[in-house]
């Protein structure tokens, strides 16, 4: 709801204190995976503004026992997560304090979190729920050597057959994650049949991302794991915990590295794809000292490079990896930038200001601002596509706050249109081979509703309601861009396949909370319909 949701989504592009502590335990396993706590559940979990700013100085001793005895086996002697997720307040600010206790006693299902309620009253239970919302004492520290005892490989880099275990168009396979039981479907993209159904780490947040030929996925999860899957044999291959608190990860053009971003530690790093060795950690932080959480990292294939969003400095990282040292080019703004999107060159990057009021275009070989967008409505940046309109480029792009959709002349970097819509939305996809761009209104009353705007008129061509009251979000389509997935948010969700020129139902698949999917061709070639 968008009274619910967005004041939670509004504070993560405004600046707030990290959180301390100290720790470090060593992780691993993935046949752990199901012993997770309390970490986000769906958008409605997400919608409280945490309210939980207690200091760890204030846990009576008694509830830091119950923590020791009942917890700390699978979540870490310091909260900062083993076989369960994290439990500091960064790692949950996307929970009520009501959904934590519900978690404590009754347990989490389709996960090895049991239900304490015959073992503990209920002022027990409440008072665990403040400790794990409370401020660490000590700042938490995730150091190289800690990264580096997490790391696990199950196949060794060459022991896996190079054949396909499976009949398929390898490039028009789709992974979705089911946010609803953490797990993913890869699914044929020609069939629309799913080949198999896999666990994966809590809470996965961002794209999961492929190797430049496909055959590899790796997914980031919010606890800061980094698997990698083998989409020929379906199995993982290695995992490492990068952090304690991560954002997403991207993987370089040729497919050698994946950058982790992380808010705790402030830190970005480098992975070796091959095994998922670390290669290196870059403590983000100023000329001065200061240091800055990493809202997001993102790959610029042209230029071989990582350029990263920070959320504490008024700086862009960019890091190239084709020259040797791997030196951070930083990159002076004028104010903190969040959400970015790139034109298809990588010459210019659009960022969104944390103040909502603009975006902004940096020119990435100059290193400077030279256009200041009028985006008031909040834009998601990160969603935006581009087109062809009218013989010019055009990008477009939802807003999280507003109900509209904003066009954008990539010549002018002026506003050409705002497409009303039903409400805010958050994910914007299309096709080279579609005349038509969707967007969900992903908060407030009508978030079942999906718009399908006709890319030459810039209208609203048809307005979907696929299943009423249930959240309708996230498209991608399929290599040839005939036919368009859709999202329905639910724990009882769907994913439905509509032909994306009929817009006619063709099939609809049960999933769990399928939150997005993710097209092979797509992806790896970096089509302007879709996320990068
Ligand atoms: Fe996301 C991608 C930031 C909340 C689902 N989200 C991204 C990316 C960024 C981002 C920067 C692009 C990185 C990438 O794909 O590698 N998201 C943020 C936030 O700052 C925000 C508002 C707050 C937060 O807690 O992180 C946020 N995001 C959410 C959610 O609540 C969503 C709806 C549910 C969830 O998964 O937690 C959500 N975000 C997604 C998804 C993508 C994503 C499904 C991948 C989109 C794609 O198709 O590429």
């Amino acid at each position: 709801m968008i009274t619910s949701f967005l004041p939670n989504l509004l504070a993560h592009r405004q600046a707030a204190p990290t959180s301390s502590l100290s720790i470090i335990p060593k992780l691993n396993h993935l046949a752990l995976l199901g012993l997770f706590l309390l970490a986000p559940t769906n958008v409605a979990a997400a919608s409280a503004k945490s309210t939980h700013s207690i200091s760890e100085t204030e846990i009576p001793a008694q509830t830091k026992q119950l923590y020791k005895d009942n917890c700390a086996e699978c979540h870490g002697a310091n909260r900062t997560g083993s076989m369960g997720p994290a439990l500091l307040p960064d790692n949950l600010s996307r929970l009520r304090k009501n959904k934590a206790v519900d978690v404590i006693k009754n347990g989490r299902p389709a996960t090895q979190m049991p239900a304490f309620a015959a073992k503990l009253n209920d002022q027990q239970i409440s008072s665990l729920a403040d400790y794990v919302f409370s401020k660490p004492v000590v700042q938490p520290e995730w150091s190289l050597k800690d990264i580096e005892r997490s790391h696990v490989v199950y196949h060794p880099n060459g022991s896996l057959p190079d054949k396909p275990k499976f009949e398929a168009d390898l490039k028009n396979l789709f992974i979705v994650v089911e946010l609803g039981d953490h797990s993913a479907t890869l699914l044929n993209g020609d069939t629309f049949e799913p080949i198999h159904r896999f666990k994966t780490r809590f809470a996965l947040h961002g794209g999961p991302k492929y190797s430049p030929d496909g055959r590899y996925v790796y997914f980031a999860s919010r606890d800061g794991w980094v698997s990698k899957y083998d989409i020929y044999n379906m199995e993982f291959v290695a995992e490492i915990r990068a952090a304690i608190n991560t954002r997403n990860l991207a993987i370089s053009k040729d497919g050698k590295y994946a950058m982790v971003a992380n808010y705790l530690p402030q830190s970005l790093v480098l992975i070796d794809t091959t095994d998922l060795k670390p290669v290196k950690v870059f403590d983000v932080e100023s000329s001065e000292g200061k240091p800055s959480r990493v809202s997001a990292v993102y790959t610029a294939p042209p230029r071989n490079s990582f350029i990263a969003a920070l959320k504490d400095l008024k700086e862009v990282w960019e890091i190239p990896y084709d020259q040797g040292e791997l030196t951070v080019r930083k990159i002076p703004v004028d104010d903190y930038l969040d959400d970015f999107f790139f034109d298809q060159s990588y010459k210019h990057l659009i960022g969104a200001s944390r103040d909502s009021k603009d975006g902004q275009v940096i020119d990435l070989d100059q290193g400077k601002k030279i256009k200041t967008i009028d985006l008031a409505g909040m834009p998601h940046l990160g969603s935006g596509i581009t087109w062809q309109y009218q013989g010019k480029t055009v990008m477009a792009t939802p807003n999280l706050k507003d109900g509209q959709v904003s066009v954008i002349d990539m010549t002018t970097w002026d506003v050409i249109k705002r497409i009303k819509t039903k409400g805010p939305g958050f994910f914007m996809r299309s096709h080279q081979n579609s005349k038509y761009a969707w967007v969900d209104v992903f908060f407030g009353p009508n978030k079942d509703l999906m718009h399908v705007i006709n890319k030459e008129t810039l209208e609203i061509e048809k307005t979907l309601q696929p299943i009423p009251g249930k959240t309708a979000a996230h498209i991608e389509f399929t290599k040839n861009g005939s036919h368009a997935l859709m999202s329905i948010w639910d724990k009882d969700g769907a994913l439905i396949v509509y032909d994306a020129n009929t817009l006619k139902e063709v099939k609809r698949l049960p999933m769990k909370k399928p939150s997005g999917k993710y097209n092979v061709h797509n992806k790896t070639t970096y089509a302007t319909g879709t996320s990068h």
